[in-house]
């Protein structure tokens, strides 16, 4: 067991090790959440575009699983966030990440509850501004991610964001091991997000054709689906992204190609069609071999980056 990386990440949160658990559309379940919890990193549920009285039901069935602190996020283009927002706040959930927007119509309510807040930003002025609205700390997220995405990579975008703010920042996107983490904290962050990492977890509810494909990918097998449309999205290349891109480039229109992908998560992630769904997954895919537990992947995360830290063989 190791003792640990202690930043102001874990000071803030409560929590043993500097490793947050990204708050993934249909992926993102209570049983994935609490088992990162359990492990001693800080797990979420993704709340998505879920009606607002199913975050309540997986809220309360995480608490059944965990007695550590563990987090819900709100992704900002859910119609319903405001009620997510407020659930979030009656069922007494300590952490709150949002993401693909500005939150700060909501910041009023959790920073009132004592809710902890850490949005999801893309760039130096959206962390600025959320730092300005009382935000706990940031999420720097890179485009090396997958699903939706901004436009500068994480070893451009942390350092600058690190610079640009005071409240801790946490690096996400392209981090899956523990030279990642090592890197996130010599850039300036204190601690690391991982969402393509967990979705390979034993924990992790994705269909066992999702992991497969996960388990199988390579370095260069991610693509960005909708830069036209202002909503890049990364995924797994598949007939999907083919036939996206084809459309796009024929100049579809933006209701032509939401159409396409309308449902496409869940056909992969719940129903396991790797084909026509969409396989979202960051660039560090190629570096998942194998299917662990939660528990595995911090301890052995946590574990390297302390050997790097501590000037240990690379
Ligand atoms: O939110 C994410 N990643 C996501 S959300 C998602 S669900 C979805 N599915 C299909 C299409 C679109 C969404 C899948 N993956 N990451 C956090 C993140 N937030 N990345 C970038 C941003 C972001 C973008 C714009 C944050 C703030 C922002 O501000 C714009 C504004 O309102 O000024």
């Amino acid at each position: 067991m190791v003792t640990g990386v202690k930043t102001k990440l874990t000071e803030l949160l409560g929590i043993q090790y500097p490793v947050i658990q990204g708050g993934m559309a249909w992926v993102a379940e209570y049983h994935l959440a609490a088992a990162v919890s359990n492990a001693g990193g800080i797990g979420l549920i993704g709340a998505a575009s879920a009606p607002p009285e199913i975050v309540r039901e997986q809220v309360r069935k995480c608490r059944e699983l965990t007695d550590k602190p563990f987090g819900v996020n709100v992704m900002l283009l859910n119609p319903n966030a405001e009620e997510v927002a407020k659930i979030v706040v009656e069922e007494g959930v300590p952490v709150v990440t949002t993401g693909a927007g500005n939150p700060s119509r909501f910041m009023g309510l959790w920073k009132e509850a004592g809710v902890k807040v850490i949005p999801v930003v893309a760039s130096v002025a959206m962390a600025r501004m959320m730092e300005r609205a009382g935000a706990d700390a940031v999420v720097a997220e890179g485009m090396e991610s997958g699903g939706h995405i901004g436009s500068v990579t994480t070893m451009a975008l942390v350092p600058q964001v690190a610079d640009a703010v005071s409240i801790p920042v946490i690096a996400a996107g392209g981090i899956g091991d523990g030279r990642g983490l090592a890197a996130a904290l010599m850039l300036g962050a204190e601690g690391v997000q991982m969402g393509t990492r967990f979705v390979a977890a034993k924990e992790s509810i994705v269909h066992a054709n999702y992991k497969e494909r996960l388990l199988k990918a390579s370095d260069i097998d991610s693509e960005v689906t909708g830069m036209s449309t202002g909503h890049p999205v990364r995924s797994l290349r598949n007939r999907m992204t083919r036939e996206y891109l084809r459309l796009e480039k024929e100049g579809a229109d933006f209701m032509e190609l939401e159409q396409l992908t309308l449902g496409s998560l869940r056909k992969a992630v719940i129903e396991g069609d790797v084909v026509n769904g969409t396989v979202m997954a960051g660039q560090i895919a190629g570096m998942i071999k194998k299917e662990q537990s939660c528990s595995e992947i911090i301890q052995e995360i946590v574990e390297q980056a302390q050997a790097l830290l501590n000037g240990g063989d690379r």
